[in-house]
């Protein structure tokens, strides 16, 4: 059994193995670690991740990437409406009113959920570790921002499902960052003593993540957690594209943001521009050729400029006791960034943890402790509620309702209570996160949970009915069982519950699986048959040109030129009629190149090997 930790960021994606000597991160078929969160649809296939990140500006309406925050949100939601005019591809609102994407694949119009998509990724990060790994991946732990509410959760952990992986656990960023950090501490206080208390503070693309984690010898407690869901990297990317954009509009009357490809490329501009700041002081110049109506376009930014515009707010925190703070995620290598977090908490921040890496280490870490197969430290995770929820009642007929906060802001999680009621009847809860304006999501509603057959006691009185409600180990809130007390007996008799989450799905579970499953095998063809053909082609240019080199010697002119002449036919075919064969007309064809290719090979080697034959012949003799 695989031991697999994922972090699915904004932007980048990282996959960490628990082996017996420790946590490593994996690198994919580009010899990468990161795969970028990016998908690709075309007319035949698939691309996923790298290749699909090299389709961004080729293939703008129909690459995918920024989609993370479009889990469990409704198309009218404000944030989706905002991100609608920035992106290139569109979004389609689905039938349960969720926000779907709508691109061209297979030659026809297809809306896929957010589900579908991070599914699509997971298969290509599933398929990156299983190569590595040379076993199947199914269990895993992967992260996700510490600020998702209950229907984003939901929607992440159904992704899992599309790409076939059994989501053990889904552990916020910053704890998994915790996790990496403590549990090879030796020098951790013993649980009697004074916890030491670390900050952690992960800003990546698309958000802001702070925690605060009390470590002991074989625990981490988070204490809080703090964010800005919307300040990322991407932030500043932003800022310099619309200055480089109203620059432009001015110096070479362009209209950028009318034309998609050219303002993709500024973006992308912008990023490496951004990431070269961080290392230099001085003003930077930015160069694009052709950009825009042939145009070649060049600027410069210096760092002060671009501070300038940003303001930058962090959430307020306990400022004593705090042993140190660790800064991750790629946005933090921004010194202005860094400044001002080691400003707000007056120390100068670690960077001890790997910055890119350590939300996936940290999440193998805790696939490990969970998986039952492998043998790992004892370290016990204690998280929070990020949101309070309050619990409201109603039954049909009897008076009395009421409502209650079940979980408060940084509750400890996960976590089960017990609560009674007094009914006669069957009756409904209805949870929801307490201050809707604190929430970064537009809809407060988790879900209506229905407790069936409540029927009043014998003698009349109302029974009393004992509901647990829990936050899981994924974050996620239900209403998990109802009892109902006999009173003259005190036994308890299981209610059955119907549970209705607010935000669902727009699929059905079983389609998007068998769904998933069928593009799978449809990349495998195309892929098979991509091989097939390159593998033509290769053969005829090797072979092409060791006919004019090495093999000389070993075939006459007149067979020469005629199998150059062969060569030649088969090359223009394979940009004409041979373009788009199905993978065995590849294979026939190379096999008959083969045929003739074959005995001039095999007289070249039997040539070559003879002086070494001689050679051993005469060493043992
Ligand atoms: P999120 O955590 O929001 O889901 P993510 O995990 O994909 O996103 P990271 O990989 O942690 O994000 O960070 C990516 C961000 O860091 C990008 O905005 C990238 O441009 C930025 N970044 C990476 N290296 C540097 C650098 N040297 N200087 C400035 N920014 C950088
Ligand atoms: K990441
Ligand atoms: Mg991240």
């Amino acid at each position: 059994m695989s031991v697999v930790g994922i972090d699915v960021g904004f932007q980048n994606c990282y996959i960490a193995v628990a082996r017996s000597g420790g946590i490593e991160t994996i690198a994919n078929e580009y010899s990468d670690r990161c795969t970028p969160a990016c998908v690709s649809l075309a007319s035949k296939n698939r691309m996923i991740g790298n290749a699909a990140k090299s389709q961004v500006i080729t293939n703008f309406k129909n690459t995918v990437h920024g989609f993370k925050k479009f889990h469990g949100r409704a198309f009218d939601d404000p944030f989706v409406q905002t991100e609608k005019p920035k992106l290139p591809y569109s979004l389609h609102k689905l039938a349960n009113g969720n926000t779907g994407i709508k691109v061209r694949y297979l030659d026809e119009d297809k809306v896929f959920t957010a589900e579908q998509i991070t599914g699509m990724l997971l298969t290509k990060l599933k398929e990156t570790a299983e190569s590595a790994l040379k076993k199947p991946v199914v269990d895993c732990v992967i992260s996700v921002p510490s600020f998702f509410t209950d229907a984003e959760r939901r929607s992440v952990f159904d992704a899992t499902q599309i790409a076939g992986l059994n989501c053990l656990r889904l552990i916020n960023d910053t704890t998994a960052v915790a996790l990496a950090y403590g549990i090879y501490k030796q020098d951790l206080p013993t649980p009697e003593e004074k916890p030491r208390n670390v900050v952690f503070v992960d800003m990546g693309h698309s958000s802001f993540q702070v925690s605060i984690t009390a470590f002991n010898k074989g625990k981490l407690k988070v204490l809080a957690t703090a964010f800005d869901p919307y300040l990322g990297g991407r932030n500043f990317d932003e800022a310099l594209v619309e200055y480089f954009c109203e620059e432009f509009k001015g110096k070479y009357k362009l209209n950028v943001k009318d034309n998609p490809r050219a303002l993709l490329r500024l973006h992308q501009e912008c990023e490496k521009l951004k990431k070269l700041m961080s290392a230099n002081s001085s003003d930077l110049p930015l160069n694009i050729e052709c950009f825009m109506n042939d145009i070649d376009v060049s600027s410069r930014m210096n760092r002060y400029e671009l501070f300038l515009k940003h303001l930058l707010h962090l959430a307020s925190l306990y400022r004593d006791d705090i042993y140190a703070v660790e800064i991750v995620g790629g946005a933090t290598r921004i010194p202005a960034i860094k400044e001002r977090i080691s400003k707000f908490f007056c120390k100068d921040v670690s960077t001890t943890l790997n910055a890119d890496e350590a939300v996936a280490r940290g999440s193998a870490l805790q696939c490990a402790i969970l998986s039952p197969a492998f043998k790992v430290r004892e370290f016990s995770i204690t998280d929070v509620v990020p949101f309070p929820i309050t619990l409201r009642w109603k039954s049909p007929t009897e008076d009395g309702l009421g409502e209650c906060e079940v979980f408060s802001k940084n509750h400890a999680a996960p976590f089960s209570k017990v609560i009674t009621f007094h009914k006669k009847e069957p009756f409904d809860l209805e949870a929801f996160y307490s201050n809707p304006q604190d929430l970064p999501y537009s809809d407060h509603r988790i879900g209506c949970f229905s407790v069936q057959n409540v029927v009043p006691q014998p003698d009349g009185d109302s029974s009393k009915v004992k509901v647990k409600v829990r936050v899981n180990v994924h974050g996620i809130f239900s209403v998990s069982s109802a009892s109902l007390i006999e009173k003259q007996k005190g036994e308890g008799e299981d209610m059955q519950i119907d549970s209705e989450p607010m935000v669902q799905n727009e699929g059905r579970a079983e389609d998007q699986v068998s769904l998933e499953r069928q593009m799978i095998i449809q990349d495998k063809l195309v892929k098979e048959q991509n091989d097939a053909k390159n593998a033509v082609e290769e053969y005829v240019y090797d072979l092409r040109d060791k006919l004019c080199g090495v093999y000389e010697k070993y075939i006459t002119e007149e067979d020469s030129n005629r199998l150059t002449l062969m060569l030649e036919d088969t090359e223009n075919w394979l940009y004409e009629d041979g373009e788009d064969q199905p993978k065995q007309v590849y294979v026939d064809k190379l096999d008959a190149l083969k045929r003739l290719g074959q005995p001039i090979q095999d007289r070249h080697r039997e040539h070559e090997d003879r002086p070494r034959g001689f050679e051993e012949l005469g060493k043992k003799l």
